[in-house]
């Protein structure tokens, strides 16, 4: 997915050659899958001796290539889908040309678990698209006379190959891109589906206009002074008809809907509190202030809007935005005024400067009541202040400068000898709360100058003062939302034409489905030189159409769609990629939808994910998603939200001039001590986000080729959980691949001992719990080992299940197959646990690590097909209870100092008091080193003994 881009470069664009209705398709077409061709993958040698550890060198890339082959040749599915399915979706990339480690991660991610449920017997779909429309394939249209389309399909092609590399099973049967004509044909049709509900609406906008290049250019292009980087001409605000998305029809499903999504943590509670925010839904109320105007012919009245109508008795003066009706009005016949409002383009947007209407006073509507303090009922000042904010609420505020930050840094500025009125504060004591140069802010308990409503609750004055002023007309409760309706133009050429015809008779006409999609003309190279503008408009052949309706001479809209329409509906075309006629069939949608992991940035939290919910919200109410289950309010597109971290890299800089190092300048032989070849000084070292200025970036493709995929994928989860940051270090990898040879080595012995073994694990361990009394010593020292092991294997299977169902614990799913790992070394269980245990840890293993799982589990079992369609997950087999451990350690102190360890049977539990410490002694005794301290300590003659804990520690007081 794109991120906003900082600088872009749009130059301008031209159409000398006649356009080419070409189809983009044939672009997109083609890129192929295809594997490089093979080496001969080695047949991996069983080594003996297994407890040994590695000797002989485990070659994971071959691996990879070995197993990568096998799995594109297989003719069905690697996996045997299950019938319940599992959507798990990575948000889909911007084709850049070039994976990158944060790529790679999110990639990862969503690729185990995808393999994950898939071993658990779910239909798991994992596809993946691009989001190939945007700026950066125009600007680089311009700066290597490529056109858009080609330069997009090479950077798809390069950049699947890479896709390949990391062992992803990814279903490119499914594979989407926007702009291809097949696909943004649905964006038409859904954008003309809003329109025909009134949902997509052309309207007045303000607009960055460069008169130099004439045309519209975006935020990012327009320089801290207002001049545009590529004229320099300077930038006019200009109002131009630009199209909308009506999200504010669907706030409050979008802003409900957030509540379904807290449950459970299904999404992170950050992201939620972002879309909030951003819908920005506040209670408050209009309040009529009567305007006493001397000589002025100006309204009667001022409204404005407070979210605490409780301050009302605090208000000393009111501030006007600089484009209020009023202000308007009366600079006409002011020209000090006039003067003034010239000056404030300029200014930045927290200043404090304003300036004092002459011969206007304000009335609070309060002042009406007599009950109300004298304060409140004198007139008071009317201000402009361009920290009013014009569009927002009435354009009007009422300056409480007692309880309002900018209300009181206002008041400083402009009548710092007044005082500050007080009309609440946190409690009935007063000076709990009044401190001199700090508005309170926070609700509390009403003043005595607030008059009549003193010792009352602010949020209950708050009520009060709705009911004792509405029927009066002078307020009335309102609610308010920060969020604006989507402007969805941008007048650029890569992006989904917008399908409407304007016509002088019919004004705009919805381009008739039958005739979708409204493909971009082909432009070629000569596009690439300077005249001004977006190209479309210049497309005269294409512009020039005839209207849909009337027959009569029409012309296309010239405007294309914001990236984020394309994104906010991708998701659901994967559920049904290749259907010509809709977007997507209500069957496929029911089957695959919504997703149920999602995963991405967190750069991300609002925009995308706030326009994805409400495509998916609309359709709810049309035809293609309508469910009669449940209601709109309720449905979300992505049910659970994982937001990775970032990938940091390791950094070097000098430590005097903080300058970065580049990897030249640096002498890395000795790894704790970087120095800086040139003067032989230390380099300080830091992990910080990649960029090219830092020189810290690093190349997933050439990680890959050298580790292999799978220990990069298994180092990249290891090294920090899934939602924080991840400070990238390749040196640290070889543990990941130590790890791995060992294991390698340890499946290669158990394939040469295995033989007749029939029994599973589970039955040999019942039978054996049944015979404990009758086993001998040698018998029993076995069981003690084996219960231990299968202890440990199903504490790891449970624990395992549980973080990979939870993702952000992925961390520790690593950290427990390596502690799993070691106890099968270090432990002799039997033949039959070992084999069992091992091949429960590889199944375990299999979704970090899928080439190597293969090779493991082909060793295993040599007749059997891939892991990823004969196994399962592994699940507990319920022998816990029977494993508890047979003995247990007990410190032995004599005098409180440690005198011996020793291995004792839990004591049963009905003992206690003197028969618990009796049997206790005597179990000690028992024991080789117990009976050898006992020889030396008369334990049994001690003056008291204590029994710790229930036993897990004995002190003798000799
Ligand atoms: C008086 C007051 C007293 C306010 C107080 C706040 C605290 P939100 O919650 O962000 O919507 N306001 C209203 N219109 C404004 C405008 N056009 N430009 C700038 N500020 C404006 O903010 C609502 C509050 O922002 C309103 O409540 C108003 O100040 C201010 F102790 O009214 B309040
Ligand atoms: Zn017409």
């Amino acid at each position: 997915m794109q991120m906003l881009c900082g600088k872009s470069t749009a130059r301008s664009w031209v159409g000398r050659s006649a356009l080419a209705r070409l189809s983009l398709a044939t672009a997109f077409g083609k890129s192929s899958s295809c594997l490089p061709l093979l080496t001969h993958p080695r047949r991996a040698t069983p080594l003996l001796h297994a407890r040994h550890y590695a000797t002989g060198k485990l070659d994971l890339p071959s691996l990879d290539l070995k197993w990568r082959r096998s799995w594109a040749s297989a003719e069905t599915k690697p996996y045997a889908p299950g019938t319940e399915s599992q959507f798990v979706l990575p948000m889909f990339p911007y084709p850049s040309g070039y994976l990158h480690l944060g790529h790679l991660r999110v990639y990862t991610i969503a690729d185990v678990i995808a393999r994950f449920r898939r071993l658990q017997g779910y239909d798991a779909v994992l596809p993946m698209g691009w989001d190939a429309f945007g700026l950066p394939a125009e600007n680089a249209a311009l700066a290597r006379g490529f056109p858009p389309a080609r330069w997009t399909a090479d950077n798809i092609r390069r950049m699947k190959d890479q896709l390949e590399h990391m062992n992803g099973s990814w279903d490119w049967k499914r594979e989407l891109t926007t702009c291809d004509p097949k696909f943004y044909k649905h964006t038409q049709n859904i954008f003309l589906m809003l329109h025909e509900r009134g949902l997509a609406y052309q309207a007045e906008a303000e607009v960055n206009y460069d008169p130099v290049d004439k045309t519209v250019v975006a935020n990012e292009q327009v320089d801290s002074n207002g001049f545009c980087w590529r004229s320099g001409a300077k930038v006019e605000k200009r109002k131009l008809k630009q199209w909308f998305l009506r999200i504010s029809e669907f706030q409050e499903d979008l802003l409900k809907g957030l509540d379904t999504l807290a449950k459970d943590g299904a999404w992170p509670e950050r992201v939620l509190s972002m879309q909030r925010n951003w819908l920005g839904k506040s209670t408050g109320a209009m309040v009529k202030f009567p305007v006493m105007a001397m000589g002025h012919d100006v309204h009667s009245s001022i409204e404005v809007y407070t979210t605490r109508l409780d301050t009302l008795p605090g208000v000393q003066y009111l501030a006007l935005s600089s484009s209020h009706p009023i202000v308007s009005k009366l600079a006409q016949v002011d020209a000090e005024l006039q003067a003034f409002l010239d000056t404030l383009p300029g200014l930045p947007p927290d200043s404090k400067v304003g300036y004092l209407l002459p011969h206007l006073r304000a009335v609070n509507p309060l002042a009406y009541h007599e009950d109300s303090p004298d304060a409140t009922k004198k007139s008071i000042p009317v201000y402009v202040a361009p920290y009013v904010i014009d569009g927002y609420g009435e354009g009007a505020v009422m300056g409480v400068p007692a309880h309002d930050h900018r209300d009181h840094a206002f008041w400083k500025t402009h009548r710092s000898d007044e005082p500050v009125r007080v009309v609440l504060s946190a409690s009935e004591d007063e000076s709990t709360t009044v401190i001199l140069n700090e508005p309170f802010v926070g609700h509390g308990i009403m003043t005595a100058d607030s008059g009549p409503f003193k010792g009352k609750s602010s949020v209950e004055v708050g009520q009060m003062l709705i009911d004792l002023l509405e029927p009066a007309q002078l307020a009335k409760p309102v609610e308010r939302w920060r969020l604006r309706d989507w402007l969805i133009s941008r007048q650029r050429y890569w992006g989904t034409p917008i399908p409407i015809v304007h016509c002088d008779s019919c004004g705009p006409v919805p381009v008739p489905e039958d005739q979708l999609p409204v493909e971009l003309p082909m432009v070629d190279n000569h596009w690439f030189e300077g005249k001004p503008g977006n190209p479309l408009e210049h497309a005269a052949e294409w512009i020039n159409t005839k209207c849909p309706k009337c027959d009569g001479p029409g012309k296309r809209d010239t405007d294309t769609m914001d990236t984020f329409v394309d994104s906010s509906w991708y998701y659901a075309r994967f559920a049904d990629p290749h259907n010509e006629n809709q977007p997507f069939s209500k069957e496929a949608a029911d089957k695959y939808l919504p997703v149920n992991l999602y995963i991405g940035g967190i750069e991300h939290a609002i925009l995308h994910l706030l326009y994805a919910r409400f495509i998916y919200k609309f359709l709810r109410t049309t035809p293609l998603l309508a469910d009669g289950q449940d209601s709109e309010v309720t449905a979300e597109p992505f049910t659970r939200l994982i937001a990775q971290g970032m990938v940091h890299g390791k950094t070097y800089s000098d430590p005097e001039t903080g300058r970065f190092l580049t990897p030249d300048e640096l002498d890395l032989s000795d790894p704790q001590q970087p120095k800086i070849r040139s003067t032989g000084v230390v380099a300080a070292t830091s992990y910080e986000k990649m960029s090219k200025s830092k020189h810290n970036g690093v190349d997933p493709t050439g990680i890959i080729a050298k580790y292999g995929a799978d220990a990069t994928r298994a180092h990249m989860l290891f090294q920090a959980p899934v939602g924080e940051i991840l400070n990238w270090d390749e040196a640290k990898i070889s543990g990941v691949t130590r790890w791995l040879s060992r294991l390698h080595n340890h499946v290669g012995s158990l394939a040469q001992k295995k033989d007749g073994m029939d029994e599973s694990a589970k039955s040999s361990l019942e039978t054996r719990f049944s015979k404990l009394d009758s086993m001998t010593s040698d018998e029993l020292a076995q069981w003690d080992v084996d219960a231990k092991v299968w202890r440990e294997v199903q504490g790891t299977i449970a624990s395992v299940t549980s973080s990979y169902s939870g993702v952000y614990g992925l961390n520790t799913v690593v950290s427990d197959l390596m502690g799993l790992t070691n106890v099968l070394l270090e432990h002799e269980a039997s033949p039959v646990l070992l084999q069992e245990a091992t091949s429960a840890l590889i199944r375990m293993l299999a979704p970090i690590t899928p080439a190597f799982a293969e090779e493991c589990w082909s060793i295993l079992h040599p007749s059997t097909p891939s892991i990823f369609s004969a196994a399962s997950f592994p699940t507990v087999d319920g022998t816990l209870p029977i494993l508890q451990p047979r003995l247990r350690t007990c410190a032995v102190q004599v005098k409180g100092k440690l005198r011996a360890v020793v291995e004792v049977p839990p004591p049963p539990g009905s003992l206690e008091g003197d028969v618990l410490r009796d049997w206790m002694v005597e179990e000690i005794l028992k024991t080789e080193e117990g009976g050898r301290l006992g020889g030396a300590v008369d334990l049994k003659g001690a003056r008291r003994v204590i029994v710790v804990r229930g036993g897990s520690a004995v002190n003798f007081v000799i």
